[in-house]
Parts: structure tokens; sequence; C-alpha cells
């Protein structure tokens, strides 16, 4: 390719549809602190992620931190190691200790069969990643959180947009994080939010991301300043009109990609899980060497050199990153040690063209 293709390409709305969302900024001169243009996309996400209460971030990561925070969890986590760092940093600086449970084979997501086992005295939550869009076994997750009282909070920085039978995945658990960077299915730029069931934790979000101000005379919460300005809530504006064609063109390409690799032995792809709406985030390949004689990190030197730059999403583990990995064994969770190794993302975002997809593939199956 004689342009170089990443794994995804930021949608952006036309100049002229952001400088008009963006004049009344300009006029106003009010440009951050929950100004018109965040509580206007406030209300559009309510609506399109079919949620009741929304709590917007400057990015996910934050969104993700302050809501344990907010949730004043002590002890330990149980929680995925097949993720974006992200995940267990905001475990981690939160004071509280990850202890990672294995993945299932299909989704990749948490085992939740897995999951009773690993629960102690100490255990106050659950945070699973609905990794790639795919939905978590949310039903088991909940019959494990009631019966052990334990507060589970979704990672669903991928899964903008998805359903479960027409529900909006913000509203399984006590509370979801979503993430809105440049890179996601939609974005703010930088940005994020947190969907939740109890008010109060609303109320405290709302303050954690703003210092912990309650008032101008009254500091009640040790926050941070994570609040989304009124820039990127008006990117979030225009990204939002397009969501649905973004989403549809990202459909095409993801069908295009099933018939020209699904057939192959060697190259497993995610299957569709019934009754969910999908927003088709990624396009994760796991390359079984054994069966197709190449491995991932050949097809992914291939690609490279035809600049087309795949991502191995998620590896290495996180137990097996530098900062964990004198406290963790990544060996103890052996299915999510087996995909790290073998997986592979695939270009994907709404621009693609579906002539590159087949190039793509051609050098794959080649
Ligand atoms: N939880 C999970 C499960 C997550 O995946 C993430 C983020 C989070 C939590 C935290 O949410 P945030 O705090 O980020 O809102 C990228 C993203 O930076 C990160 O948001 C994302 N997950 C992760 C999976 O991917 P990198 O280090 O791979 O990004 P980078 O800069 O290599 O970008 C990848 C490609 O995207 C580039 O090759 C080109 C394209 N790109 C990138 C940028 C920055 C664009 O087209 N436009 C852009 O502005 O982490």
């Amino acid at each position: 390719m004689s342009d170089k293709i990443f794994v995804t390409r930021s949608s952006i709305p036309e100049l002229t549809e952001y400088i008009e969302e963006i004049t009344s900024i300009f006029d106003s001169h009010f440009l951050t602190n929950m100004g018109p243009k965040h509580d206007k996309l406030q209300k559009g996400l309510c609506e399109y992620l079919k949620s009741d209460n929304i709590s917007l971030f400057s990015n996910g990561h934050m969104a993700l931190e302050l809501c344990l925070q907010a949730l004043n969890l002590k002890g330990e986590v149980i929680t995925t190691p097949f993720t974006f760092a992200s995940t267990t940093h905001a475990i981690v600086r939160c004071g509280l200790t990850p202890i990672f449970c294995d993945i299932d084979p299909v989704t990749y997501t948490i085992d939740a069969s897995k999951i009773e086992a690993l629960i102690t005295d100490k255990t106050s939550a659950i945070v699973p990643v609905h990794v790639y869009g795919n939905l978590c076994d949310t039903q088991e997750i909940d019959r494990i959180a009631k019966k052990h009282n334990l507060k589970v909070i979704y990672d669903a920085a991928h899964a903008f947009g998805v359903e479960k039978d027409g529900v909006g995945v913000g509203t399984f658990g006590d509370a979801s994080m979503f993430s809105f960077h440049a890179t996601k299915v939609f974005n703010t730029i930088e940005g994020g939010a947190v969907t939740y069931t109890d008010k109060a934790i609303g109320e405290k979000l709302h303050r954690l991301k703003n210092f912990g101000i309650l008032d101008q005379e009254t500091v009640c919460d040790v926050g941070a300043n994570a609040k989304m300005n009124e820039f990127q809530a008006a990117m979030g504006i225009c990204n939002l009109r397009h969501i649905d064609e973004d989403i549809a063109k990202r459909k095409e390409i993801v069908e295009l990609y099933r018939k020209r690799l699904g057939a192959t032995d060697g190259i497993v792809l995610c299957s569709e899980q019934s009754g969910v709406k999908p927003n088709y985030a990624y396009f994760p390949v796991v390359i079984d060497e054994t069966k197709l004689g190449k491995s991932r990190d050949d097809i992914f030197e291939a690609l490279a050199k035809e600049n087309i730059y795949a991502r191995k999403y998620f590896y290495p583990l996180v137990q097996d990153y530098d900062c964990y990995k004198n406290l963790y064994d990544s060996s103890l969770t052996p299915t999510a040690q087996y995909v790290a190794k073998r997986i592979l993302t695939l270009p994907l975002y709404s621009e693609l063209p579906l002539e590159t997809v087949n190039i793509i593939c051609d050098i794959i199956l080649k």
C-alpha cells in the first residue's frame, strides 16, 4: 500500500459541521466545567445508550478510576488480564488488589464460571471487560455478585452502542465505563463516561471529577479533575449524528473479512453473540500456527511489509507488564495466555475501503 493503513482511523465530522457546533462556544467563552455542549451531549448519549444515568469525563480511564473510588471499594477486585493497561491500572491506583480470572475461549471476556473460586473475604467487586464489544456473561456475573454482595463495574470501553435483547449494555451491573477516545467507535477526541444505576453514585461522580467540590465553600471528597470540556463535547455531538452510518460501514467491512477469512483452518474469528446488537468495534483473529503453518507474528510482519499495521491487542497480558510481573504469574490464566500469544486485530474503521480489506485478506491468505 502506498499510504499507511493503521488498525483504526478516527471518525471525524466535516470541518464545517464542527465549526458550526463550536461557534457558540466562541460567542459565550464558556469552555469547560459542565457547560451547554456537555449537557446537550449527555442528553443525546442517555438516549443513544438507552441509559437513564450518565456522567461524562475527560477520558475513559479517569471515568473508570473515579467510578471505583465513588463505590468506596476495599481489598480485592476480580478482573480479566486480557485487556488494555487502563483496566488494571485503575484498580491499582485506587489502592485495590487485582485478582486475575481466566477468560472464556470463545468471547475472550472474563470466564464467569471461574469467578467464584477466586472470591475471598477481601473481595469487594468484579471488573469485567466487554472486550472488542463482546458481551460478558452478564447474567451469571450478576448472580455471583448478588450471592456474594459484590459490586460489578463493567469496563465497556469497547462496547459503545452494544445492546442485549434491546437493552443498552451500560445498564448492566452497578456501573459501566465507556471510552470516547479517538480510536473508538464513537469519539469525543479524548473522553469517556460512566453509566450507573444508583443516583447517589452519580452525585459522587459529579463531585469527584471536579476536585470533590460540593459548592463554593464545601469540598467533601478527595477528587481529581476529569471534566469533559466543551470542544470535546462538540465533537461528540457531531459524531453522534453520524454514528449509525459509521457502524453500518463497519458492519460491511466485518462481513467482508468474515467472508474472506471465515473458512480458513487456523484463523479463528469471534462469533456473533445471540441477541446481541454488535458495534463492530474491532476485528480480532486468533492465529493457530499448527493449522495455518504461519504464526500471528509472521502475519503481523507480512502485513507491516505492505504498510498495513495491525495490532496485537491485547499482548502482552497485564500480568506480564514490567510493573506487575513480579507480583503475578500469567500461566495461572492459561486461556488468556493462549489467546494473547495468537491474537491480531486487523484494521477496521468506517472509511476503510473494501478494496483494502481484500488486499489485507489476500496477504493473510497467501
Ligand atoms: N479500557 C479498555 C478496555 C481500553 O481499551 C481503553 C482504551 C481504556 C480502558 C481507557 O480508555 P481511554 O482512557 O483511552 O479513553 C489505543 C487508545 O489510546 C486507547 O484509548 C485504547 N483503549 C487502546 C485499545 O488503543 P494505543 O496505544 O494502541 O494507541 P495508538 O496511539 O497506537 O493508536 C492506534 C491507532 O489509532 C494509530 O495507529 C492510528 C489511529 N489513531 C490514533 C490516534 C491517537 C487515529 O486515527 N487517531 C488518533 O488520534 O491505545
